[in-house]
């Protein structure tokens, strides 16, 4: 089964660039910036993807930005995360982004050509694909700042750049801040994906299901034994909307007990849309070959099982069709 998970082709749909350095990675540019003290930082801080609070997860976010500080970081960083992903056997992959500034050392215009530098550069098979990200601790002026940014890139670089993502700690900020943006974006024809529920939120999240956006993140706390409510889950199961699905991440910010509470079981009983994700699989010493592991293994899944659901995911891309069907020909 390990080796059927590595070997399946795999579709990643939630990855968070600065979330998904491998160690190694943080090695090397711990020493491109002269710094080989971040390292042993990041190293205790990570302590192997120790189960950690919400609030801690995104303090060790902070230890990574410490390292994406200037744009030959952010290539390198970009490049060796496409590297990491189709070494695990994912043929497509929507990288997200939040556009960040470094007084001096690069604005946000910078630090997105830089990514997008290395995925043109990429030599490999691997299709990937930017979305960028608002994190909800900025305002509605930087927000509308990175769908600019969004769209600018995206006149330079038409298939490459597909969508805005709300991201970042969802117990700051509040949606009614983000929705014209988010709004703005679709009208444009970028695709918009929202972290959805991680902390318990019911207005928020009702609103969210009604803003109707092309994927749902996580959906951690909508179901009744996980802090949400029926009239919560209900809402989601009737609005088939995709749901990007981190099992290790959830488990390891504590934000579901076990795998075995996880809310996937309840997704795929009800035969609702899911997509297998990361998140931040350096943060949480994971890959997708081990996610699809864990769904095997807690949910009693069968290889035909894990296959159907990686194919699925192609649905779900912010894709044309053209390209879907491509995809779908690894399947076969
Ligand atoms: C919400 C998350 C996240 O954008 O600097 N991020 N936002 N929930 C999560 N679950 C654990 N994991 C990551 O990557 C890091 C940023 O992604 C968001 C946070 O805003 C984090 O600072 P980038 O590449």
């Amino acid at each position: 089964m390990e080796d059927f998970c590595r070997e399946c082709p795999k579709i990643e749909l939630h990855a968070h660039l600065n979330g998904s350095l491998s160690e190694r990675t943080i090695q090397k540019l711990s020493h491109l910036e002269g710094a080989p003290h971040l390292y042993d930082e990041w190293q205790v801080a990570i302590n192997h993807g120790q189960h950690r609070t919400l609030a801690e997860c995104f303090e060790m976010f902070k230890a990574v930005h410490a390292l994406t500080v200037t744009p030959e970081a952010v290539r390198l960083a970009t490049s060796d995360v496409i590297t990491d992903f189709e070494k695990d056997g994912v043929i497509y992959l929507e990288l997200r982004s939040t556009p960040r500034e470094v007084k001096g050392r690069m604005n946000k215009e910078q630090y997105v050509d830089a990514i997008i530098d290395a995925i043109l550069s990429h030599q490999g098979s691997i299709v990937v694909r930017l979305l960028l990200s608002v994190d909800r601790r900025q305002g509605p002026a930087e927000a509308e700042h990175t769908l600019k940014i969004a769209l600018d890139a995206r006149k330079k670089h038409p298939e490459l750049v597909v969508g805005l993502d709300l991201s970042g700690d969802p117990t700051a900020g509040a949606l009614d801040l983000f929705l014209p943006t988010l709004s703005k974006a679709r009208d444009q024809g970028l695709g918009v994906v929202v972290h959805c529920g991680e902390v318990p939120n019911n207005p928020e999240v009702m609103e969210m299901l009604r803003f109707a956006p092309d994927r749902l993140g996580h959906v951690t706390c909508l179901h009744p034994e996980l802090g949400g409510c029926q009239q919560q889950w209900d809402a989601l199961l009737a609005s088939k909307i995709p749901v990007e699905v981190c099992l290790t991440s959830n488990l390891r910010c504590k934000t579901v007990p076990t795998y075995e509470k996880h809310h996937l079981r309840h997704l795929l009983s009800a035969g609702h849309p899911v997509a297998l994700a990361t998140d931040d699989k350096g943060v949480f010493c994971s890959d997708l070959s081990a996610e699809f592991l864990v769904a095997a293994k807690t949910f009693d899944l069968s290889q035909h099982d894990l296959r159907n659901l990686s194919l699925a995911a192609v649905n779900f891309c912010l894709a044309p069709p053209e390209l879907k069907e491509k995809l779908r020909l690894h399947f076969d």
